[in-house]
């Protein structure tokens, strides 16, 4: 091989082979993953990547899914042009039209259905995209409806919300100057490798590890000093009894207690009803082991806990029993304190950054009158109180009863209708909709069943700007040619805006005037900015530190940290309760019937929700979809590893193959989800929801299991 044809073949960036390498960040994940990458590019065209070592989010560290962007990008389902349908609603037959006639159509549409419903019979949704929200929410309010809402139905804001109910805002650990890591559901190890790094370097110093998950996972071998292995969803009990335990022993902060926290005595009051006679039945895990986890709480000086997005919401008393596991911090004297917990404040794409840009201000400018009951406001009040945007949970029911008004349109961006639960129930209300438009960038099974499906950019094929924790900030610029005759959402969106004369001058002049409004003052430009490589830190900063609200007080009703939430308690209509309480989290099924419990939470490393369940390469490290079950359960029910195995509940069956594994507790099984041809969502409940946030109850469902019979 001669020289030219090696360096070729090797990807090498120099003029021989005309690769250039270019910066950008990878948009697989969220933002709180966007790892910079550099881009090798040849004419236009993608040739290969790698984790650019001067960013400060990676430190040249790329995942298994930031390494398959090359083919993630160049998916041969992605789409080349607008396309509008011209078969039956899911037939999947559509034929090109150009950028103006989708938009004319979809002004035309939309505008009349606001004319006869008015503009809440539209519902405006994103997918797990959270770069272009500020703009659709906008959007949405500029059309004249709340009914703006996101896959964060199901993700993350239930963990914000229990913060916000007790504390008054969202509180992040402290993890570098803690004694003790609380683990709770926890496994960066999978979810967010780079986390797992700054875990490890912990360990190495010296902080100690409590894990809390039903599973063996690569956080428990590695990390933990004390692994509490409870069943999904039993959290609650299992905190309030650690808080009985804590109470009874006098290993509590009495002073921090009377001083900054509310609703102490009712509060100690009700935890006396797990003890060492029925949380070992409650949760699976023993008194012995409480009192040991409990012992180890004593013994450090400090304690910090992580966030939970899923596996802790994930349940229909997931709310509650974050609640739980926050107090054990308040009567601990852990927040805001060094080595607990600190507040958090959101920047852009809901990082805590350290600095503040106006996205929200943006995003709610317009906000219409409310007149009619968003989405799912009725149904969860809490959830609109504190998020002032539909709960996407209850649109399927609302789109099929038309109760308490018709949805009659839904403008959706990066829609899986698949991630909702009882999905085949959101398919059927799709499927009656007079009008359904989706954004993607590839042919997914719900572009499969818009009226009109417009494509978008990855993130090398846009300009974006980034916030990063420790005060970075950035905006990329394109490094490679779009694929096919695609924009971004929030072109679409600024087109729109103007096409439909919606009279929102903002959104009409587009992105990057926008984000020039959402960071002036911050001291860097959008050019400063756009000129680098790599992230820049902004100037102006927040100050933050320990210590700034026990002196000043908690911004609650109360002024402190509430054990007893003044909010919840001024709602009685609610019906919800001011005290972190417990209930099971398991649905009413047939226990006979339905002996295990399902958990289709959990991540897998190579694997993202249902974006890379198409990419060959990731795929081949896990191809088929798998259940892990125990090794007991296995035997039971004769299943080999790569059997057919079928899992059910009430709404049917799903077939994957069998992973006996000894990480598993017996009588549960765990599935990832995303997958179209083994879609654990349909197995699901659309009422088994959560009254407090609406989210689903993904990790605790009744189900069976069987081997599969093939004839
Ligand atoms: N590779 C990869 N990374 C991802 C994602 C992905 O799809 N793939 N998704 C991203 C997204 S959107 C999210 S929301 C986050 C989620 O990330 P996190 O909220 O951090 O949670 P997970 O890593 O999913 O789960 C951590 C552990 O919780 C355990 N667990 C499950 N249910 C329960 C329970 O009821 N109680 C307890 N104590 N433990 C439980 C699981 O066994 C798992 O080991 O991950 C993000 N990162
Ligand atoms: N059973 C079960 N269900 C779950 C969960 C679980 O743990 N178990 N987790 C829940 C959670 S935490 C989450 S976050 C959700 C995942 O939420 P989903 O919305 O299902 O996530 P994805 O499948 O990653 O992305 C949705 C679509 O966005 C498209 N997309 C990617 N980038 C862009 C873009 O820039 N613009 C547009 N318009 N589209 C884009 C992708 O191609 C994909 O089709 O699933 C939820 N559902
Ligand atoms: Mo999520």
């Amino acid at each position: 091989m001669d020289k030219s044809e090696a360096l070729k073949k090797a990807k090498i960036a120099c003029p021989e082979t005309g690769i250039e390498i270019r910066h950008t960040l990878c948009g697989i994940c969220s933002p709180s993953n966007n790892c910079g990458v550099d881009a090798y590019v040849k004419d236009g065209r993608l040739v290969k990547v790698e984790g650019t070592d001067s960013h400060p989010k990676n430190h040249g560290l790329l995942c298994a899914k930031g390494q398959s962007n090359r083919e993630f990008i160049y998916r041969k389902d992605r789409i080349l042009t607008p396309l509008r349908r011209c078969g039956a609603r899911g037939e999947g037959r559509f034929e090109p039209v150009t950028w103006e006639e989708a938009y004319r159509e979809i002004a035309e549409r939309l505008g009349k259905i606001r004319e006869q419903d008015g503009a809440d019979a539209v519902a405006f949704f994103g997918g797990y995209n959270k770069w272009y929200r500020p703009w659709l929410r906008r959007f949405a309010h500029s059309f004249g409806t709340f009914n703006y809402g996101t896959e964060s139905s199901s993700c993350m804001t239930s963990f914000w919300m229990a913060w916000k109910t007790a504390a008054g805002q969202l509180m992040v650990p402290d993890f570098k100057n803690t004694d003790l890591v609380l683990g709770w559901a926890f496994n960066p190890f999978y979810s967010g490798h780079l986390q797992a790094k700054r875990m490890m370097a912990l360990k190495e110093k010296g902080t100690k590890f409590l894990i809390i998950d039903p599973r063996i996972t690569l956080a428990a071998e590695k990390l933990a000093d004390l692994h509490l292995r409870p069943w999904p969803g039993t959290d609650g009990a299992l905190a309030l009894c650690m808080a009985n335990v804590l109470i009874q022993k006098g290993w509590i902060d009495r002073e921090y207690i009377e001083a900054h926290v509310h609703g102490f005595e009712p509060y100690a009051e009700y935890v006396k009803q797990f003890n060492e006679e029925n949380i070992e039945k409650l949760t699976g895990v023993s008194y012995a082991q409480v009192e040991q986890a409990c012992a180890m709480i004593h013994e450090s000086s400090s304690m910090a806990v992580n966030g939970s997005s899923a596996p802790l919401p994930h349940h229909r008393n997931g709310f509650q029993n974050l609640r739980a596991i926050h107090a054990l911090l308040a009567i601990t004297g852990n927040i805001d304190c060094r080595g607990g917990e600190l507040p958090g404040y959101h920047t852009f794409t809901h990082q805590v950054s350290g600095y503040l840009t106006g996205d929200e201000e943006f995003a709610d400018e317009t906000e219409p009158e409310h007149i009619r009951p968003a989405v799912g406001e009725e149904r969860f009040p809490l959830w609109f109180h504190m998020e002032r945007e539909m709960q996407a949970m209850d649109l399927a029911r609302q789109i099929l009863e038309k109760k308490p008004y018709p949805i009659r349109a839904v403008f959706a961006m990066g829609m899986n209708y698949r991630m909702f639960p009882d999905d085949e129930t959101m398919k059927r209300a799709l499927g009656e909709l007079d009008f359904f438009v989706d954004t993607d960038l590839f042919m997914t099974d719900t572009a499969m069943l818009a009226d009109l499906v417009l494509p978008v950019c990855s993130s090398f094929e846009r300009g974006e700007f980034m916030s990063y924790e420790g005060g970075y900030a950035w905006y990329t610029n394109p490094v490679i040619d779009r694929v096919g005759d695609c924009k971004s959402d929030v072109e679409i969106l600024s087109d729109l805006a103007k096409v439909m004369d919606l009279g929102d001058e903002k959104l009409a002049a587009g992105y990057e005037a926008n984000i020039a409004e959402m960071t002036e003052g911050l001291g860097v430009t959008v050019d400063q900015l756009k000129a680098s490589d790599t992230p820049l830190r902004v100037e102006k900063r927040l100050n933050g530190g320990p210590g700034q609200w026990l002196k000043g007080g908690f911004p609650t009703k109360t002024g402190k940290f509430e054990l007893y939430s003044e909010l919840i308690a001024e709602h009685p209509q609610w019906k919800l309760d001011p005290l972190p309480t417990y209930r099971e989290p398991l649905d009413e099924a047939d226990p006979a019937e339905y002996p295990f419990r399902l958990c289709s939470g959990g991540r897998l490393p190579g694997a993202i929700h249902s974006r890379l369940h198409k990419v060959p390469w990731v795929r081949s490290m896990r191809p088929d979809p798998m259940a892990d079950i125990s090794l007991e359960d296995a035997e039971a029910l004769g299943l080999k590893e790569g059997d057919d195995m079928e899992i059910f509940t009430e709404r049917g069956a799903v077939t994957v193959k069998a992973n006996p594994t000894s990480r598993v507790p017996e009588g549960v099984v765990f599935l990832f989800h995303g997958y179209s041809e083994a879609d654990v969502n349909s197995l699901m409940s659309g009422t088994h929801l959560d009254p407090y946030s609406g989210f689903p109850a993904y990790n605790s469902t009744r189900c069976g299991m069987r081997k599969k019979v093939t004839s």
